[in-house]
């Protein structure tokens, strides 16, 4: 290890002198979107099936290797209309472990989530915890691929054969990620990207449902365009989930350069795994050898009863060097609202244990394996000067009052 940084929590400057985010935007041509940009202009087609959204659909469904995507505004749009399309009611089993939008799609329509604990090695729905949860509410199960890991569809499918419910697949983290070569956005009767701009993949805002089932995916597309099935017949109760050509076209762009945000990603993350190895107490995520991934999630799992210090604690010395750790997902959607308060709560245990451990840091072109390495280091200079650091902290304000303020910077 290099000579020990002077951590900025004790007094010196900051490493870095502008913040890095967890999902900062990746944006490899401009140019390829001001192109398109003014093709749009000149047809002046903005939305409403236009040209982008038909050629990002089949670009999707091409790299998927699915008959059908159906492009919505944003994932969790996307989520309310399958289940919308799938006329899901009653109960929906879901892990509490993920982004809150999840549970709230389901929410939204009246659903009630029925929170499932997660598998302490993948951070997935436990299929184990599953059955023992399907009632004669129960329409089905939706698992989601957190961090882009592909959840143990096989089991997941035994079960929702053997006990009639549908099953499918909240895949908004798992663009680009295949299970054993079978790309995700296969599974289940259909699964949902995000191509939000935190996203290593993204259309500023944006989402996709993939599926092979013609007659859903015809269903979804009327729902997220009001009903129409034509210029001027509903045919069924619609929302507007419509994406602009301008989302589009930047969604198009970015697929055809994944590759040098997904090369980047997997540099910063060689650096950051090889300089955190041996850091006690600390594990990183990481893909399943038959697994393809984006490397876009680097996730660390702080154990507090080995590591000097815990998951709050690092969080807060990088902040003060510039680094904006997050921790998702704390602290599980079981503990916000509005189902914090709810009356049906069941113990998680492995879903607490993560979400009081789990950190994410900065990937994707905004840094370097070099930036990689120096995170790493000030997270080694914290745990050697552990107790100094423990009383530094104890001194700043509640992250969470500071927290949005600096995360808008
Ligand atoms: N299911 C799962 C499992 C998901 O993870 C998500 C979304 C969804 C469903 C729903 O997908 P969408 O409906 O969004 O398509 C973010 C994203 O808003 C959300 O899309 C994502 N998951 C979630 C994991 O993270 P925040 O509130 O943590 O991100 P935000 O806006 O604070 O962005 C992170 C940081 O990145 C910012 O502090 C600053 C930087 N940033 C962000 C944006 C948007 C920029 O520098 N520029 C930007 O344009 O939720």
């Amino acid at each position: 290890m290099a000579e020990t940084p002077r951590l900025a929590l004790l007094g010196g400057r900051p490493h870095f002198s502008r913040p890095l985010h967890v999902g900062a935007p990746n944006v490899v041509d401009r140019e390829a979107v001001f192109r398109r940009l003014r093709g749009i202009f000149d047809r002046n087609r903005l939305t409403n099936g236009g040209p982008e959204e038909q050629e990002l659909e089949e670009t999707i469904a091409r790299q998927v290797g699915v008959r059908h995507c159906v492009a919505v505004v944003n994932a969790t749009t996307a989520l309310q209309i399958l289940c919308r399309a799938l006329d899901w009611r009653g109960e929906v089993i879901v892990p509490s472990f993920t982004f809150v939008a999840t549970a709230n799609a389901l929410s939204w329509l009246g659903i009630q989530p029925v929170f499932c604990d997660v598998d302490p090695g993948t951070h997935n729905i436990d299929p184990r915890r599953v059955e023992d949860l399907v009632t004669e509410r129960t329409a089905g199960i939706l698992g989601v691929h957190l961090w882009g890991r592909p959840c143990d569809v096989d089991a997941l499918q035994a079960i929702a054969a053997r006990r009639n419910v549908d099953l499918v697949f909240d895949a908004a983290q798992a663009w680009g990620c295949s299970a054993g070569g079978a790309m995700i956005g296969r599974f289940g009767r259909a699964e949902v990207f995000s191509f939000h701009a935190t996203k290593w993949v993204h259309a500023f805002e944006g989402g996709a449902i993939t599926t092979n089932d013609g007659e859903l995916a015809e269903r979804c597309a009327a729902m997220k365009r009001f009903g129409f099935v034509d210029f001027d017949r509903t045919a069924i109760l619609g929302t507007n989930g419509t994406m602009t050509e301008l989302a589009a076209a930047m969604g198009i762009v970015s697929v055809q350069t994944q590759d040098v945000v997904r090369r980047r990603n997997r540099e910063n993350f060689d650096a950051y795994a090889d300089s955190l190895r041996t850091l006690p107490g600390v594990k990183i995520v990481t893909p399943a050898a038959r697994d393809d991934w984006h490397y876009h999630h680097v996730v660390l799992e702080i154990d507090e009863a080995v590591a000097p210090l815990g998951r709050d604690e690092v969080q807060r010395v990088l902040w003060e060097d510039n680094v904006l750790a997050r921790r998702y997902f704390h602290p599980g959607c079981h503990r916000l609202e509005p189902y914090r308060s709810s009356a049906t709560r069941r113990p998680l245990p492995v879903t607490e244990r993560l979400a009081g451990r789990t950190l994410a840091l900065p990937t994707g072109l905004q840094m370097d394996a070099r930036d990689a390495t120096l995170i790493a280091q000030l997270m080694w200079a914290a745990f050697e000067q552990a107790p100094a650091v423990r009383a530094a902290v104890a001194q700043l304000p509640d992250l969470t009052d500071a927290g949005a303020e600096t995360l808008r910077r």
